[in-house]
């Protein structure tokens, strides 16, 4: 593992981890405990990508995009054939999405995060400053792309939002993205347990079981997929009769942003009337976080749709008005919040980086993945958030924190809040990426 590298060296190294990872037109988000094409790391991947070569990049989310459903879905995983299918849990059979997936494709049945169309906005930007010949390779392949980011967007609106309340359901932890966060731990305890035998490759690779989801929690997982599985992956079924359907706050805030984006992105491919719609799904989105605004905890909270009670965990969630964009009174509020004790700045922390669950939780837990430790991608998406929003200041302490803490642990998967220790895979792909973006900000300043 890195330890102690100079920032020169951790761009070497930040470099090394996509080069290892490199599939050709894709990226692993790390060498064995995530062998295939998962999406929303793809789009993160992305955005390091261009700093090393733009065109790469955009192969990047041109490859995720090939595994797009007919309906518009991107698939949390497009599988690679050419791994051993034992590799990793739940395979592509258990999804059992053929029919679904593109031909020929194995995919997952179910989505993640859309931090697409802002990737792709952030490839234009870094292209624009770092390769300005490119730039009209980027516009054209805009256009290409823009469509398909289109009707992702407008499946989740349309699909995961029929009534338009501005929050998206999700059906399953790993929609999420923040898989065994907290915020799930009531809806989840309400699933049943699969039956099937459970195969945990993920243990093989990740020194100490704790720092994974539990096994009754994968039951869980596996539970739920069965469920989809057995409606034949039917979205309007799963929508009335799913046994976990939430609506995700932080989910759908990234939705917000990346509206906002699709909005620009739509001018530059020639889409200009359509720029407007994004920007009204935008504001309902943003609209749906003011209702879901709890005075008391100052957060904003998740719904259990099966009982239509507000999900009260303080989790990184609660700063999900922070990356849709939200009124000043607001963004104060959560500023403050972000970087006091709950938070960044929790006396016992090693980095003043925001732990995935709030210190002064209950449920807190500093090795349990989403439990407590700090991820890389979160802490873009609040410094990207807080940057387009107005607050550099604050921006600018996420970023400088984090390349000291990346500088002294490398591109590892995710770190211990309180010891510093690096944990998951040691070459973490996302990390690697938001790496260099953070980094290429500091040769720019
Ligand atoms: C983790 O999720 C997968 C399931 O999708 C897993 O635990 O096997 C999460 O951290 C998720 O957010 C991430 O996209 C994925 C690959 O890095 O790993």
């Amino acid at each position: 593992m890195a330890t102690g590298l100079t920032l020169d060296q951790l761009r070497l190294d930040a470099e090394q981890v996509l080069r290892s990872n490199d599939r050709g037109n894709w990226t692993r988000p790390s060498p064995r405990l995530y062998p295939h094409q998962w999406s929303w790391d793809s789009a993160f991947i992305a955005i390091g990508w261009a700093h090393l070569d733009p065109l790469r990049a955009i192969g990047e989310l041109r490859s995720l995009l090939e595994a797009q459903w007919e309906t518009g879905m991107i698939p949390h995983i497009a599988f690679d054939p050419d791994v051993d299918l034992s590799a990793y849990e739940p395979g592509p059979n258990r999804w059992a999405s053929a029919g679904h997936a593109p031909p020929e494709r194995l995919t997952s049945a179910i989505c993640q995060p859309p931090v697409h169309a802002i990737a792709l906005g952030r490839i234009r930007e870094i292209t624009v400053q770092s390769r300005p010949e490119l730039v009209a390779h980027i516009d054209e392949a805009i256009a290409e792309l823009y469509p398909k980011l289109e009707r992702w967007h407008r499946w989740l609106h349309e699909v995961r939002d029929p009534d338009g309340t501005g929050l998206i359901t999700i059906l399953h932890p790993w929609e999420s993205g923040l898989d065994n966060s907290p915020r799930w731990d009531e809806p989840l305890n309400a699933v049943g347990q699969s039956t099937a035998c459970l195969e945990r490759p993920d243990l093989l690779e990740v020194s100490n079981s704790d720092e994974r989801p539990t096994n009754t929690e994968y039951r869980r997982y596996m539970f739920l997929l069965e469920s989809l599985v057995a409606l034949d992956h039917d979205q309007s079924a799963a929508m009335e009769t799913h046994p976990f359907r939430a609506a995700d706050v932080f989910f759908s805030a990234i939705l917000a942003a990346a509206d906002d984006a699709l909005s620009e992105l739509a001018v530059i491919a020639h889409h200009p009337r359509s720029a407007h719609s994004h920007r009204t799904n935008a504001a309902l989105i943003r609209k749906a976080l003011e209702h879901r605004w709890d005075p008391e905890l100052s957060a904003c909270l998740d719904v259990d749709l099966r009982t239509g009670e507000a999900l009260r965990s303080d989790t990184i969630a609660t700063f999900a008005p922070l990356i849709s964009g939200c009124d000043l009174d607001r963004s104060a509020i959560l500023v403050e919040r972000l970087f006091g004790p709950s938070y960044c700045g929790s006396p016992g922390l090693k980095w003043q980086l925001p732990p995935s669950n709030a210190v002064t939780s209950p449920s807190f837990d500093s090795r349990a993945y989403w439990r407590g430790p700090q991820w890389a991608p979160i802490t873009w998406l609040l410094w990207w958030g807080l940057s387009r929003g107005g607050h550099g200041r604050s921006a600018e302490r996420l970023r400088t924190s984090a390349l000291d803490q990346l500088s002294a642990v490398g591109c590892v998967e995710y770190v211990d809040p309180l010891t510093g220790d690096g944990l998951g895979s040691r070459s973490q792909s996302w990390t690697a990426a938001v790496a260099l973006d953070w980094l290429a900000q500091e040769s720019s300043k």
